[in-house]
């Protein structure tokens, strides 16, 4: 007597997945890209009970913190990211002035963190436009990655009531603005993130976090590609800082209209989350 059936398997992840994607079709957050600083910011919105969904092109989440420094895979904070590295409970050696982490347990543990406050995260999903309505981003154009890119199949829609872009350094979001001349001068008009100093970056990341064009905010490498910021390579101080920061921001704007704090919770407690 068989105990399970191959198409038990399949129904299974099937009916998980559709129930997961159906509610992340219309969040109050929705994040383009989960590396340090998208999973920083999903996991601080989702905590405060907002409802979050981060669209991930990769089959992993972590974005650049994985390949560490030039595939060495350790990084480097700065004093004031300590606070934030030890809620997120991961291991951290005295370096100097600095502290050094484990890249591999900064980008499993964050992604941790993220899902288990609540955050959907959806990988193998490609932003590829965003939904503008009365000049305000309401939403995520996004298709299968490699799908979307090389058949002609038509794509999806995520609508939220904010989006952040972290996509990096290409900040892909703000460019689907930047191209059809909506950012104001200023953002995306010149030649993009400036030549690394890592000790303005670092500043430049957290202090320029801002909602670029209605409806949507930018954190991380996002920042300064949009801003003219400084590059400074594998210190994550910096975009642990800015994602927390954007969802300070974005959580203050929301909590006049979040209506998703049950659906939030909700989603936690359906994957058996505190
Ligand atoms: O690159 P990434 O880690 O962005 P970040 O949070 O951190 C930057 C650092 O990794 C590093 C640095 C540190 O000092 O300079 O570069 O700003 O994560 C960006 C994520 O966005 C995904 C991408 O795969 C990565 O995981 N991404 C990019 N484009 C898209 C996307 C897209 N069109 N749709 C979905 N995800």
């Amino acid at each position: 007597m068989k105990k399970f059936t191959e198409a038990q398997i399949s129904t299974a992840i099937l009916d998980a997945y559709h129930e997961k994607f159906r509610c992340a079709l219309q969040s109050d957050v929705v994040i383009v890209g989960a590396g340090a600083s998208g999973l920083t910011a999903a996991w601080k919105l989702a905590s405060s009970g907002i409802c979050v969904v981060v669209l991930e092109k990769r089959l992993s989440p972590g974005g650049g913190i994985w390949g560490g420094s030039m595939g060495m895979n350790e990084i480097v904070v700065q004093p004031e990211a300590l606070d934030i590295v030890n809620a997120v409970g991961v291991k951290h050696r005295t370096h100097g002035s600095l502290f050094v982490i484990d890249a591999s347990e900064l980008a499993a543990a964050l992604c941790l963190k993220a899902i288990q406050a609540g955050a959907t995260v959806l990988n193998l999903i490609n932003a590829e436009d965003v939904c503008l309505h009365n000049g305000r981003v309401t939403g995520l154009v996004a298709n299968r990655s490699l799908i979307g890119e090389s058949l002609p199949v038509d794509p999806i829609v995520f609508t939220a009531q904010a989006v952040i872009d972290a996509t990096g350094h290409e900040a892909v979001v703000a460019n689907f603005l930047a191209r059809r001349g909506y950012l104001k001068k200023g953002v995306l008009m010149d030649s993009g993130e400036d030549a690394m100093d890592a000790q303005a970056g670092e500043a430049f990341v957290v202090d320029h976090v801002r909602e670029i064009f209605p409806g949507l905010w930018v954190t991380g490498m996002a920042v300064c590609a949009t801003q003219g910021g400084p590059r400074m390579g594998p210190i994550f101080g910096g975009m642990l800082l800015s994602g927390a920061k954007a969802a300070k921001l974005v959580g203050e704007v929301l909590g006049k209209q979040s209506s998703g704090g049950q659906h939030s919770a909700d989603q936690a407690k359906t994957r058996g989350n505190k």
